[in-house]
């Protein structure tokens, strides 16, 4: 028989390569070493830290599945998941900042973008000496983008684009823009445009107040006829399957995340159990607390194993999105239920700021809402599963 591991029950361990088990041990070392010390006080204090990017970068962490040529590390998706996942173990925000990166502007310009704009931009990316975010969502258009206002259009030499984008990841500190607007010249069909910070009559002004991922800088991008190039136009995608072929990376990378914050809080919720005494016994001593930490355990296994294999089918370019829709939805909403208990299981002290598992909690419904809701996720799965839209 072999031995069970709380901590990896179905041995996740022995199902990565080699190469996998080391970036994630970088990423591991990494997080702890340089994320974790930080986190309490830039969550606390709202503070902007775009020094973390040259910072991931110079660890490996930004675009990982980009070929080494631009800078990438050229590894597997698998190995894309276990980086979200540790970075998440100390705070979804960090995630954000590194996934945008990776999955909605490494991935875009290298997918749809001409040899000089790969050449242009992903280097700097990739060492994160460049900062980049991603403008799908609108004040008028979250979960339906397809009724996005911004525009572009055509004139002499390049376009016009006009419009504004809110909710934006790193958009206060960026300095790549990649945005989705609707072309005139391309029948009013969404199309993706790389913009620059600088450009006349492009602003990007922060979002304070936030009482959720305040780690991760957020903003919005405004834009007052921002001249463009023709070369500002990603030339390889049309319609929405552009912003969404982004977004089926980076909700995959989301799902390995959010399993990776809710260990943090399970691994908490235990270790806090089995110090704390009360009625004359270590808390986990109790049934209830057991059969809370038996149902943590058991959802962190299931999830990780199946953000594992849909990273697999993605290496094998086998995957569909309602796979990730899937993993997507029901790990974060798991990890959203784990952050919930662990902080109950801390007691009064699970409000504190010291013992981190509120503000996983707080986090995860940020989570839970971008990169496509909970409920929208539901709406996608219901169409494939009746065939019916019922969005
Ligand atoms: P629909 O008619 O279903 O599709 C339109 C076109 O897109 C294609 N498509 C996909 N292609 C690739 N991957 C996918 N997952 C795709 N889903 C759809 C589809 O085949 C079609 O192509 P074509 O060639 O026939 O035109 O689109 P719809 O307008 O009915 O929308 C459906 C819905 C509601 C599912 C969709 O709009 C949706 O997913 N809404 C959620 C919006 C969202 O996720 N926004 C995320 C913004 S970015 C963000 O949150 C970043 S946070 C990052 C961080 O900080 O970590
Ligand atoms: P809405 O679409 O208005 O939804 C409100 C509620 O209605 C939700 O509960 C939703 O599930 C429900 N709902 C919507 N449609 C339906 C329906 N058809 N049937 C039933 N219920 C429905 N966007 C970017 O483009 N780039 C980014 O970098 C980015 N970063 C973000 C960072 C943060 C911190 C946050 C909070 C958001 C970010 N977003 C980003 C935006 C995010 O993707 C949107 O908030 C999300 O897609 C939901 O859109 P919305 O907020 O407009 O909500």
């Amino acid at each position: 028989m072999a031995p069970f591991a709380w901590d990896d029950p179905f041995n996740l361990d022995e199902q990565l390569t080699e190469e996998e088990r080391m970036i994630r041990d970088a990423a591991h070392a990494f997080a702890q070493s340089e994320l974790q010390p930080r986190v309490i006080e830039n969550f606390s204090k709202e503070v902007d830290d775009p020094e973390l990017f040259p910072m991931m970068g110079e660890a490996g962490l930004l675009g990982a599945t980009v070929p080494e040529e631009y800078g990438g590390a050229g590894a597997s998706y698998v190995a894309y998941g276990l980086i979200a996942r540790e970075i998440e173990r100390v705070d979804s925000g960090y995630r954000s900042m590194a996934s945008v990166q990776s999955s909605l502007v490494m991935y875009p310009i290298h997918a749809y973008g001409s040899e000089e704009q790969r050449k242009k931009y992903l280097p700097g990316l990739a060492s994160g000496k460049l900062i980049g975010c991603f403008g799908l969502t609108e004040p008028d258009a979250g979960s339906d983008p397809a009724g996005m206002k911004t525009v572009a259009k055509k004139v002499d030499g390049g376009y016009v684009i006009s419009g504004s984008k809110t909710w934006i990841s790193n958009s206060p500190f960026a300095d790549v823009f990649v945005v989705w607007a609707k072309s005139e010249a391309h029948g009013g069909g969404i199309r993706g445009f790389v913009l620059e910070k600088g450009m006349k009559g492009l602003s990007a002004p922060k979002i304070d107040g936030k009482l959720s991922l305040r780690a991760s800088t957020t903003g919005m991008i405004v834009m007052d006829e921002v001249e463009l190039g023709e070369d500002a136009l990603l030339p390889d995608v049309q319609g929405l399957k552009g912003p969404f072929g982004c977004l089926n990376r980076a909700r995959y990378g989301i799902s390995w995340g959010a399993m990776g914050a809710a260990e943090f809080c399970m691994h908490a919720a235990r270790q806090y159990g089995l110090d704390r005494h009360q009625f004359g016994v270590p808390l986990a001593s109790k049934q209830l607390y057991q059969l809370k930490l038996a149902d943590m355990m058991s959802e962190i296994a299931l999830g990780l194993q199946s953000s594992l294999r849909v990273g697999r089918l993605m290496d094998e370019g086998k995957f569909a999105p309602e796979m990730i829709s899937i993993v997507k939805r029901n790990n974060v909403g798991k990890a959203l239920d784990i952050a919930r208990k662990s902080r109950d299981m801390h007691g009064g002290n699970g409000i504190s700021e010291e013992y981190q598992v509120i503000r996983h909690m707080v986090n995860l419904e940020t989570v839970n809402t971008y990169e496509g809701t909970h409920d929208v996720h539901a709406l996608i799965l219901g169409r494939a599963v009746t065939g019916i839209a019922a969005f």
